[in-house]
């Protein structure tokens, strides 16, 4: 069973949960607290709840107090913001959490889970095919930002081979133990160009910890159920072995259904 929460993460309370139904959710908490600032591109900023809820979530790294949940659930429902029911994700893998929440015209979507080796004991959504380069263990975290007219994705990943160069990329189907299960790359135009206008790509390089980041940011959406993963390669561009795969159920623009 996958659960679908919002939660405070580690660190500062969460925003939210101090503010009083009518109240506004201020800009710029995450700053006023001394945190890495969470910057949202203009052309998907003017939604107040969902950039705290960006900043405030979106910070945590990992799929570590997931039991956390729950009491955070009801201190995000913002006047404007829904929290969404609990959702099945993949394979009910039990180190997987999902948040969603949506304002206004906008969405914004979170999966982190711990990658392990297909047919391991316990079941993941994050699975390495690969465990010199993306070790058991290993964790990531995708967010996505969906407002009417742009997309937005970022990716967190930890314990990977320190200062070491990956390729990323979104896939059209969910990750299975056979690594092309994913399918190609998601393409906005269909059958079209290979690049980073066209596709999503999230190519990184590791700092001297292992830890990585990236962020893509397009103006158009994604297609109802087309972008189902992402895959890590072993080397960036458009190509390159596939190491690594986790399951996200990406979401096209606009409000959560
Ligand atoms: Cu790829």
């Amino acid at each position: 069973m996958t659960a679908w929460m919002l939660r405070t993460g580690q660190g500062p309370a969460h925003p939210i949960s101090g503010t009083r139904p009518g109240m506004a959710v201020p800009e710029g908490v995450g700053e006023a607290r001394g945190r890495k600032v969470c910057r949202v591109p203009g052309v998907l900023g003017g939604v107040a709840a969902l950039l705290a809820l960006a900043c405030g979530v979106g910070v945590a790294h990992g799929a570590e107090g997931a039991a956390s949940g729950a009491a955070g659930a009801h201190g995000a429902s913002t006047p404007g913001t829904q929290a969404q029911a609990p959702r099945q994700g993949g394979g009910g893998d039990p180190s997987r959490t999902d948040d969603v929440a949506a304002a206004g015209g906008s969405s914004w979507r979170r999966a982190a889970g711990v990658f392990s080796p297909p047919g391991s004991f316990v079941p993941s959504d994050a699975l390495t095919y690969d465990t010199r380069l993306v070790p058991a263990g290993a964790r990531i975290e995708v967010t996505q930002l969906a407002g009417p007219s742009a997309t937005r994705v970022g990716v967190r990943l930890r314990g990977l081979v320190p200062r070491r160069a990956y390729g990323m990329h979104v896939h059209t189907s969910p990750c299975g133990a056979d690594p092309v299960a994913a399918g190609p790359h998601y393409q906005h135009r269909p059958a079209a160009t290979a690049d980073p206008d066209n596709e999503v790509w999230l190519d990184f390089r590791t700092d001297e910890a292992g830890d990585g980041r990236a962020e893509a940011l397009h103006d158009w959406g994604f297609r109802e159920g087309g972008a189902r993963s992402v895959i890590i390669h072993d080397r960036q561009g458009g190509a390159g072995e596939r190491v690594a795969c986790f399951t996200v159920p990406f979401g096209p623009p606009g409000p959560v259904e």
